[in-house]
């Protein structure tokens, strides 16, 4: 897609939150909300929701297309983009409480929420209304479909998924009990696909899916069995956000704060991460024990009164503090090779997935409301070799 096209059609989603929003706004103060409450939660909504890459909620709006093979009517496509800003505002709901429970510092480029003066604790209540917002904006949007139901099943099913992946993301990543015996690849797999992959990549593709009316069966004359097309979209787009969250690992430890708009938190935290996991399957024993001794090492009081000082008048703190654990788990990373072994992964994945959505079968040319390939071809070019 040209870049012009790209940029128009970032613009025109973009145009549509403002109207989304707005409603939500109008809703709120005719609920009597005072008008300080109006202003909290304007700026919750315009600080959290619209500031990313909005992959996820115009997959909605660009699998709607392929699906109906043309452009949605100005009609069609407000509803669709109410499903789509309701992917990113439970994508804000899910970062606004990770950041807290991730102690996380910077996100998209600004300091998260919970880190704002004045917000605190209270991130948590704006991030269940950032949920909730979503179930008024269907009732408002949806309510005489008849695939209401449908659509609030599946927002109600991914995000328990995701809540399940969070927890064993968060269980297995203990803040003062380190130990990397408990990590492995197939782990590290289990907890990236609850976490990330339904909500990322297999909610987008089946709001657009039941926007237009994809029923759960249907049959081809070239395929002998029935197909079942919401399981075919599944088995291509949990890899697919398997691979995602392996990127974001993979950044987490590679990436500028300049580059991915938030400063990697993932070594302090302990975490399971694709990073660790493939370290450790390298490491020689001398490595194996700078990686026991310095994973999840918290940077001492003394490191951050000096990362403070060295960042002041720069991005304040807003780079993170390194500290010397951090650094010695970073240097093993980088004599193991990890960079060239995300590269291997990347091509290896890339080609896999290619190859998976080579076998979709599309019915007859111009067929619609059957699976299409580019559906997948489109969500795969977003984000192969992303650095960021
Ligand atoms: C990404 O993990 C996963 C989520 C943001 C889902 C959170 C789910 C909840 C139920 C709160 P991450 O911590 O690696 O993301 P990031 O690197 O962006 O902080
Ligand atoms: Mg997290
Ligand atoms: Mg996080
Ligand atoms: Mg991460």
């Amino acid at each position: 897609m040209a870049s012009t096209d790209k940029a128009a059609r970032r613009a025109k989603f973009e145009g549509a939150w403002n109207a989304i929003r707005d409603e939500l706004l109008t809703h709120f103060k005719s609920c009597g909300m005072p008008q300080e409450a109006q202003e909290w939660y304007s700026r919750n909504l315009d600080y959290n929701v619209p500031g990313g890459k909005l992959n996820r909620g115009m997959s909605v709006i660009d699998t709607a297309e392929i699906l109906l093979g043309r452009k949605l009517s100005d009609e069609e496509y407000l509803q669709a983009a109410v499903l789509g800003w309701g992917v990113e505002m439970l994508q804000a709901f899910f970062l606004v409480s990770d950041d807290l429970m991730d102690s996380s510092i910077t996100r998209r480029g600004q300091p998260c929420w919970y880190r704002v003066p004045k917000i605190g604790f209270i991130a948590m209540n704006d991030s269940f209304m950032l949920e909730a917002a979503i179930y008024h904006l269907l009732k408002v949007h949806f309510k005489k479909e008849p695939y209401y139901v449908d659509l609030i099943e599946l927002f109600h099913e991914v995000t328990y998924q995701t809540e399940m992946g969070q927890l064993i993301d968060l269980i297995t990543a203990p803040e003062n009990d380190i130990d990397l015996n408990r990590f492995s690849l197939k782990k590290h797999s289990l907890i990236v696909i609850y976490k990330t992959a339904f909500y990322s990549f297999y909610l987008p593709v089946a709001l657009a899916m039941l926007f237009c009316r994809v029923p759960t069966s249907y049959s081809l004359p070239s395929s002998p069995k029935p197909i079942e097309p919401y399981e075919v979209a599944k088995e291509i787009l949990i890899p697919l956000g398997e691979y995602f969250q392996v990127q974001d690992d993979f950044l987490d430890f590679s990436g500028v704060p300049a580059q991915i708009g938030k400063v990697g938190t993932d070594i302090v935290d302990n975490k399971c991460s694709w990073c660790i996991n493939t370290a450790l399957a390298y490491a020689t024993p001398a490595q194996r024990k700078i990686l026991d001794e310095n994973y999840g090492v918290k940077p001492t009081e003394e490191e951050k009164e000096i990362a403070k000082k060295m960042a002041a008048g720069k991005n304040g703190e807003e780079q993170g503090y390194l500290g010397e654990a951090e650094k010695r788990v970073k240097k093993v990373f980088e004599e193991i090779g990890l960079r060239e072994k995300y590269t291997k992964y990347e091509e290896g994945v890339f080609q896999k997935l290619n190859e998976m959505i080579d076998n979709i079968d599309e019915g007859a040319q111009g067929q619609q409301g059957v699976l299409k390939k580019q559906i997948f071809i489109s969500f795969l070019g977003k984000i192969y070799r992303r650095q960021k």
